[in-house]
């Protein structure tokens, strides 16, 4: 663990410019609007969260934080992608209610010196909760803003010890045929399975996310648990996250095994490199109006300050 080196961004470096101008500018336009008491990104959605839902709140990290308004509750919970409940994007709020996630747990092993399963309690009391605005920017060339609640992965994984031979980390997600309509009409290889290298893995921007909005995670967007990977394109944050391995060899993930032309393993999200049916230099941003113009896309989703060095030296059009 201690031979992996964990790149500590100072905070002249954590935000770039332009998202600088955008908090101050933001700022001013809440002062003006008299948001700002309320504070915390909560108090700005268009329409609130789930009352019905418990509370989940975590201390703000601004070093993290986009300072964007985030996009409405009813949209990060109602415009979601999460294919075992079809691939309509209405489908996960319709069904996901029914995906059984009490009790749960999550097995930890594979390279690791002290592989362990934890208590869905156990994970949510592990490290301080934080709240993170992160922009999450689907591999489909849309985006939202959306604050998260969770902790870096590296926590969890500091206390199950990944060996020397750990260089990759797989993610296995929730498989209940019975109550996921999308697994019987096939669709990917299930159960989901995404991947990580380790540096990515234990970089301070990948989090474990429990909850949103101040709230715990609605099915719909990965509860228990799922991963925010914000620098990659949108497919690489696994939700209902049941098992981790560390390992040695690069895993294969549903989607390279779907269609590997077109979903690589690194999957960093960049203008420069179309998916082969479409590209990726620009973004609709959902709750946009109809005739807002579409966002230029940045490389590694505006986090390349923090992320850049992970990938020194390699081609990325080739490693995409
Ligand atoms: N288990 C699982 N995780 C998944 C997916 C999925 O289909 N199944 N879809 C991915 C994709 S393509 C995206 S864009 C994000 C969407 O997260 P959200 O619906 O919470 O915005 O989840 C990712 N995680
Ligand atoms: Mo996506």
């Amino acid at each position: 663990m201690s031979r992996i080196r964990i790149p500590q961004p100072r905070p002249s470096e954590i935000t770039p410019e332009d998202v600088w101008l955008s908090r101050r500018r933001w700022l001013g336009q809440a002062a003006a609007m008299g948001m700002l008491a309320g504070a915390g990104p909560a108090a700005l959605a268009a329409r609130g969260p789930d009352d019905s839902l418990p509370d989940l709140k975590g201390r703000p990290s601004p070093s993290y934080s986009l300072m964007e308004k985030p996009s409405a509750w009813d949209d990060i919970t109602g415009y979601n992608n999460f294919y075992e409940f079809g691939t309509d994007k209405e489908d996960p709020r319709r069904h996901a209610g029914r995906m059984v996630t009490e009790p749960w747990t999550v097995e930890v092993g594979g390279e690791v010196l002290k592989p362990r399963t934890f208590d869905i309690d156990e994970l949510r009391r592990l490290a301080p909760m934080e709240e993170r605005v992160y922009r999450l920017r689907c591999v489909e060339a849309w985006s939202m803003v959306i604050p998260w609640v969770g902790y870096p992965l590296a926590e969890l994984l500091r206390q199950v010890q990944p060996t020397g031979n750990a260089r990759f980390i797989t993610f296995e997600t929730a498989l209940q045929p019975e109550v996921m309509p999308g697994v019987k009409r096939g669709i990917l290889d299930w159960p989901y399975v995404e991947a990580l290298r380790m540096d990515e893995a234990m970089h301070p921007l990948t989090l474990l996310v429990f909850g949103v909005y101040g709230k715990v995670l609605p099915n719909q967007n990965g509860a228990p648990l799922r991963l925010a990977v914000p620098w990659k394109y949108g497919f690489k944050s696994a939700k209902s996250i049941v098992r981790i391995r560390c390992v040695e060899e690069q895993p294969y993930s549903s989607w390279m095994i779907a269609a590997p032309s077109e979903y690589g393993f690194y999957a960093n999200v960049n203008p420069d490199v179309r998916h082969p049916r479409w590209s990726q230099a620009t973004e609709r941003r959902i709750g946009d109006s109809l005739f807002a113009p579409r966002v230029k896309t940045r490389m590694f989703n505006g986090y390349g300050e923090l992320v850049a060095p992970l990938y020194a030296g390699m081609d990325l059009a080739r490693n995409f």
